[in-house]
């Protein structure tokens, strides 16, 4: 059984750790039994420029939920991940940045360095009439820029929305509405593994699309010299903004509850929510676990390989490490460009301490065998970890073997956009690892396994994974709809924080995340909501209806299947499955192509007209005989039907 793997704290970690496991346990046990003095003690790993006086005002019961941590403090985030480093550092790298292509120049941002790179744009926005409380709208390839956009708009109190550059002008323009951006941060072009993306294009095409916003500024930063449109009324390039601004900018004071960012991620229903995340408890929250998690001492070189798209980007790429005075990574391309042993030689490079990873990449390199680790040295590697999804045991003893040489302990990190930060997660001088299990909870969180009933179950079982209390760095609503934040977080189990994910729990009280009980996928450590990619094949001619399912896939954990029912007068072919795949694409972006498209003349509905997915799902998962009760279907024929059109898809 995977259960009795154990791996116990590495003597390295049990001697250094700033964390070990008596350590752990009793500063779990007061964060839990008194979190106000708790998380009032570790805030004072900010600078505050007024100091709180109260730390926690929350509550869970859905017809009042608010959260609110350190509420009557201020602060600045910039500030917080810049200036009071400077004293100290400011000649140390706070970002490092690798490109695409091995062969051009590298790129050291020294903290005065930064600190001058954010001041100009900070000062720059401010000259386009960017003000307190404005969202802003960033578009960016994986460089130093957008981390240096999103500081300018922390600087000046505003707000960043940062689109993954892999999303479709039709997903980029929702989200440009949805926030009302004025001003939007793109560049010409990003380039990952040797391919481009036409950033600029998008975004033009975006605008376009804008049913809610008009766009008055996009300010465009020349990354590869590629040729775009420029409408010189609205465009103007990123050098010629900042070139004239002057290189200090006072950072303005925010509350702790203003908002910081707004990042858009997948439910189960309806389009993308803008998740909000504000000031004081966010950054804390980043901080503390960047620190403990990755047992991170300054002068170490940390490697988290998300892109700033994505909340780990956002947590663990820029706000975690620069406010802990860090040294931060960035890379611009991907794992197996030029060729799988770029990470080795990157690691080496720069003799990286930690790498933080998907389990995705992991099994697209274990499929290489030896090869992406043959001629590296790796000798710098201290810890690594993992995020995302759920890691399988193999590819976790790979990387362990093959990256760590056997003495890495790898932190699997649970959490998601919602939580902000990490959840549950090894620390690696505490607690002893087992391959698969994101283990124990961090200081003030308090999980728990609920029946379907919504009664809480105790030890060794599974269920439903909530959260009984609120932590620092918890979203604290959805933009512009309260209501749904309350819906879709607070209704399934009252009084909890409901995460939409299964667990397990063993007898040691470890933690196994068994993936999401909700209709959203994770597709190589994306999210994707299977409503979002039904709107979108429906959206086309030939789609009378369509049911999205995820099925296992051996890289990227979670595939998407699609049943298809076409509408009188179309037929099947491979023109047409290739049109609906492009069509998706169109509409979403690139990571969420359909990897198989099954015709079905039927769904499996129940005779109230609901599809039941369950079925969907065994099929799509070659689990025939597992199909359950089939009795309440309307037409229990459809269900042979889709089995042999499966055999024929798959
Ligand atoms: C940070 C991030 C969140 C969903 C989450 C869960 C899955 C993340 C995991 C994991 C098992 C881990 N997930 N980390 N499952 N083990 N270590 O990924 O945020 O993109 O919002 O996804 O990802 O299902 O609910 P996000």
């Amino acid at each position: 059984m995977s259960d009795e793997a154990v791996y116990p704290v590495t003597d390295h970690f049990r001697n250094k750790a700033l964390i070990d496991k008596e350590t752990y346990e009793s500063m779990y046990q007061r964060s839990i039994q008194d979190p106000e003095s708790f998380w009032a003690e570790q805030a004072k790993r900010l600078d505050w420029m007024k100091p709180f006086s109260r730390v926690k005002d929350v509550s869970f019961a859905s017809d009042d939920v608010h959260i609110r941590w350190f509420d009557d403090g201020t602060l600045n985030a910039a500030a917080n991940c810049i200036d009071r480093h400077l004293e100290e550092r400011s000649g140390q790298p706070a970002i490092i940045w690798e490109p695409d292509e091995e062969s051009e120049d590298n790129r050291v941002i020294t903290y005065a360095e930064l600190h001058e790179e954010v001041s100009r744009l900070a000062n720059g926005l401010k000259s386009l009439g960017v003000k307190k409380g404005d969202i802003v709208t960033l578009y960016m390839p994986m460089v130093p820029e957008a981390a240096y956009a999103m500081l300018a708009c922390a600087r000046i109190g505003a707000i960043h929305s940062v689109v993954f550059g892999g999303f479709s002008p039709e997903a980029l323009a929702g989200r440009i509405d949805d926030g009302g951006s004025k001003v939007v941060i793109t560049a010409d072009e990003a380039r990952r593994g040797g391919k481009r993306v036409p950033l600029k294009a998008n975004v033009d095409e975006a605008v376009s699309l804008c049913k809610e916003s008009s766009v008055d500024n996009v300010v465009v930063l020349k990354a590869t010299g590629g040729n775009v449109d420029f409408n010189g009324n609205r465009d103007i390039w990123y050098r010629d903004l900042v070139g004239k601004q002057s290189d200090q900018c006072e950072p303005e004071e925010m509350g702790a509850e203003d908002t910081l960012f707004v990042l858009y991620t997948s439910g189960s229903t309806g389009k993308p929510k803008g998740v909000v995340h504000t000031t004081g408890g966010y950054l804390l929250h980043t901080s503390i676990t960047h620190e403990y998690v990755f047992d991170y001492r300054p002068g170490e070189v940390y490697w988290c390989s998300a892109d700033v798209g994505w909340i780990t980007g956002h947590s663990y790429v820029v706000y975690g490490p620069l406010a802990n005075g860090g040294t931060t990574m960035m890379f611009e391309g991907v794992p197996t460009y030029p060729d799988v042993g770029r990470l080795g030689r990157i690691i080496d490079k720069y003799k990286i301490a930690t790498f933080y990873t998907a389990p995705t990449a992991i099994r697209s390199l274990m499929a290489e065998g030896d090869a992406p680790v043959a001629n590296a040295d790796l000798s710098s590697l201290k810890l690594l970890g993992t995020v995302g999804e759920p890691i399988n045991p193999e590819a976790w003893r790979w990387f362990h073997q093959k990256f760590g040489k056997g003495q890495c302990p790898i932190v699997d990190t649970w959490w998601q956009t919602e939580t902000g930060g990490i959840l549950i997660s090894p620390l690696p001088g505490a607690i002893d690892l087992k391959p698969g299990s994101a283990t124990k909870p961090f200081f003030g969180v308090q999980p728990a396994l609920m029946d379907p009933e919504g009664n809480e179950m105790e030890g060794a079982t599974s269920g439903g994974l909530v959260l009984k209390d609120s932590w620092p760095g918890q979203m604290r609503t959805i933009l512009g709809n309260h209501q749904r934040f309350v819906e879709t977080y607070f209704s399934t189990y009252e009084g909890c924080y409901f995460t939409g994910d299964g667990a397990k729990r063993d007898e040691d009280g470890y933690y196994w995340i068994t993936g999401r009980v909700d209709d959203v996928l994770n597709v190589s450590g994306h999210r994707m909501g299977t409503a979002e990619v039904e709107s979108a094949l429906v959206s086309h001619d030939a789609v009378a209806e369509a049911a999205v399912v995820g099925c296992p896939h051996e890289i990227k954990g979670q595939g998407i299947y699609v049943y298809v029912t076409l509408t009188h007068g179309q037929s099947p072919s491979d023109e047409l499955a290739k049109e609906l795949k492009q069509h998706v694409r169109k509409e979403i972006g690139p990571i969420a192509t359909p990897d198989v498209i099954q015709w079905a003349d039927g769904l499996p509905k129940t005779r109230s007209g609901k599809i039941m997915r369950r079925i969907l799902r065994k099929i799509a998962a070659d689990e025939f005989d597992s199909l359950g009760d089939t009795s309440t279907l309307a037409d229990p024929n459809v269900v042979d039907d889709l089995i042999e059109g499966h055999r024929v898809a798959a």
